[in-house]
């Protein structure tokens, strides 16, 4: 090896973790219409008629459930599309977001 030459002998260690995860959480109200909650879980959400009936009850039941988790930009996305349709159509639903 030539006088010039350079060793490099660094290591370097990367820590690979996995994203946080975020729940979007239903609210339950006493006037959105139960129609109007099912449809956002299926257009928005993605769940079928049969799941998203079923957490839509859940939140009417219980005060709350979750419609999906995904990364926070997802997460955020959707909670901001749920808000705009309600508004749009009058209903005071609300959404919030938990870390998994
Ligand atoms: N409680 C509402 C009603 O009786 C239905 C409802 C379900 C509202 C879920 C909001 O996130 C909600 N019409």
């Amino acid at each position: 090896m030539a006088s010039t030459d350079v060793v490099i002998d660094e290591k370097i260690k990367i820590k690979v973790t996995e994203p946080k995860r975020w729940k979007v959480i239903l609210l339950n109200d006493d006037s959105t219409p139960m129609e109007f909650v099912i449809a956002i879980l299926v257009e928005v959400f993605r769940h079928t008629e049969s799941s998203a009936h079923d957490i839509m009850l859940q939140v009417h039941e219980t005060g709350s459930g979750v419609a999906g988790v995904y990364s926070f930009e997802i997460a955020e996305a959707k909670a901001v599309e749920v808000t705009n349709q309600a508004r749009q159509s009058g209903h005071p639903l609300q959404v919030k977001l938990e870390e998994e």
